[in-house]
């Protein structure tokens, strides 16, 4: 008899698109092998979790015939790349995708590792390893740590583009098509509490490009940070460390160097949230898209709500796709006009629609944590719903129950809520305590700032309190809560990098 090992198992989906046909495969898998439930993520994808070890093989298999996989979901290789998922209002979102795709494909691994493991079932003692032939982008020896790469289409800033190694944002001409992409590079959340030299940073606008050089540009930034990135010491082997010890304009020439041609002056763009709109919006071709708000990404069924029974219906009759967004979402998108009343209709039966929330609770997200994150210092995931209940009788108290305020929490300092770009940070330091944040922009564009240690429940709620009251009374016109505590010197500004544990 051996330990009743159980796993997670992670998704690789450029963009967070799949069919109506791959859900339900992929809810099927969540019956079958996992625990019932489909976790979608901050990083546009699905995680399985309870997964036993004797079923892993046939869990892969089953995401195969789903015509999907796992590699580079994690590993020290480009991840999972996302894009701005905010239904088609222009031509500019199948632009995104489109680069999304092409840059998951051209950054994956060439190993046949996977395939060999977990579907082929051969030629695994033993195997080759890699060279430089045989993985021109990674090398014998991969990349430092983990890479992630976001496209965003402006006004939409869902896909936090300034917390990732490298972004592109969407230039658009006078006609709504792209003219090209600011390329932005070295955000990044995570840090270790205590350790000052690590820390959440936002990403620097590098430069602008054509449609055709993006992928290239892409190719010669992971091999700069490949070359240059510290190999010696994890907690400082991100682009982001590589950026701040060389600098932007080292990390800029170098690149430039490696491409043979200079990349274009950044062209002005502008963002104006990092949420989602929940409900149904209709595109520029006419087709609707319903905006399912999924608290903390869980897709399960309550009394209240069945939402991974209702999404199986509607995968049976949609001719559209699915969509998961960066703020744990999922879209059911490309609904023909004709379609709209039948989904409308499985949405109610279901309970999932149409619904409306608080904007607090609209805005929140939750990383997993505890149970089943083993890095987890407190509970996040089935925590932050019940804090935002208690949250939303102050926000009433002080008429706020429709301002829109993100407040986003994780178990760890790692970040993987990306809590460090929320109004609202709370960050988990032990059982039932948290570390509070604030001061963060609204479009995601400037970290927050620490403003209260250790504190618990009662505490945070008894700090908030008096915050919501007094933005209620004296805010500014369409000034966010953001920017009210930092006007109000209730918590300084933070620039980028190192000013984040800076008073
Ligand atoms: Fe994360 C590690 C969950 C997005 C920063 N993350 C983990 C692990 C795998 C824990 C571990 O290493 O043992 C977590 C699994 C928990 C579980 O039980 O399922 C985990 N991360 C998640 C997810 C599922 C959070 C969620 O609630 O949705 C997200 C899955 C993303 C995906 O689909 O690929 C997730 N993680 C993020 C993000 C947000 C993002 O990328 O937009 C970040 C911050 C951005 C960044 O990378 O800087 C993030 N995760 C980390 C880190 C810290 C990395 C660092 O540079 O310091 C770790 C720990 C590590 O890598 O050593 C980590
Ligand atoms: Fe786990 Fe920490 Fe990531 Fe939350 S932030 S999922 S606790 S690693």
């Amino acid at each position: 008899l051996e330990p009743a090992y159980s796993f997670m198992i992670r998704i690789r989906m450029p963009a967070g698109v799949c069919t109506p046909e791959q859900w339900l495969k992929l809810d099927e898998i969540a019956t079958t092998f996992a625990n019932g439930t489909l976790r979608a993520t901050t990083r546009q994808t699905f995680q399985y979790h309870g997964v036993i070890k004797n079923n892993l093989k046939r869990t892969m298999q089953a995401i195969d015939r789903a015509s999907l996989d796992t590699i580079a979901a994690c590993g020290d290789v480009n991840r999972n790349v996302m894009a701005s998922s905010n239904p088609h209002l222009s031509a500019a979102h199948d632009a995104a995708y489109e680069l999304a795709r092409a840059i998951s494909e051209h950054l994956l691994p060439k190993t046949g590792a996977w395939r060999e493991i977990w579907i082929d079932g051969e030629k695994v003692a033993g195997g080759e390893a890699e060279t430089e032939e045989s993985e021109p982008v990674y090398g014998k020896t991969y990349l430092p740590r983990k890479f992630k790469t976001v496209v965003a289409v402006p006004p939409d800033n869902d896909v936090d583009i300034f917390a990732h190694d490298l972004g592109y944002i969407a230039v658009l001409d006078k006609k709504g098509a792209i003219a090209g992409w600011n390329v932005t590079v070295g955000g990044g959340m995570g840090m270790t509490h205590g350790d000052e030299a690590t820390f959440p940073r936002t990403a620097d606008v590098l430069g602008f490009c054509t449609t055709e050089q993006a992928t290239d540009i892409a190719e010669k930034i992971v091999t700069v940070q490949r070359d240059w990135g510290d190999r010696t010491n994890r907690k400082h082997a991100r682009l982001k460390y590589t950026i701040e010890t060389r600098g932007l304009e080292a990390f800029r020439a170098e690149l430039e160097k490696r491409l043979g041609y200079k990349l274009g002056k950044p062209r002005p763009f502008s963002f104006n949230s990092t949420g989602d709109r929940i409900g149904w919006v209709q595109d520029h071709q006419g087709l609707w898209h319903y905006t399912l708000f999924i608290e903390s990404g869980r897709i399960k069924d309550t009394e209240e709500r069945q939402i991974l029974k209702g999404l199986r219906e509607i995968a049976k009759v949609h001719d559209g796709e699915f969509r998961i967004t960066a703020n744990q979402n999922v879209i059911v998108a490309r609904v023909k006009p004709e379609n709209k009343a039948g989904i409308e209709a499985l949405l109610a039966a279901h309970h999932i629609g149409p619904e409306s929330y608080s904007g607090l609770r609209r805005n929140s997200m939750a990383c997993v944590a505890l149970p089943t994150c083993g890095l987890a210092l407190a509970e996040s995931e089935r925590y932050l719903p019940d804090l935002v209940t208690e949250l939303e009788t102050a926000l009433g108290e002080a008429g706020l129950d429709e301002a829109d305020i993100v407040i986003r929490m994780t178990g760890c300092p790692n970040g993987c809520a990306r809590p460090y770009l929320a109004e609202i940070g709370l960050v988990g330091r032990g059982p039932g305590t948290y570390n509070l944040y604030l001061g963060a922009a609204f479009d995601g564009s400037r970290l927050n700032k620490l403003y209260r240690r250790d504190i618990r429940h009662e505490r945070i709620i008894a700090e908030l309190r008096p915050l919501f009251l007094a933005y209620a009374k004296e805010r500014g016109e369409k000034e966010r809560f953001g920017d009210f505590v930092i006007r109000k010197g209730v918590i300084a500004k933070t620039e980028a990098g190192r000013h984040f544990h800076a008073d």
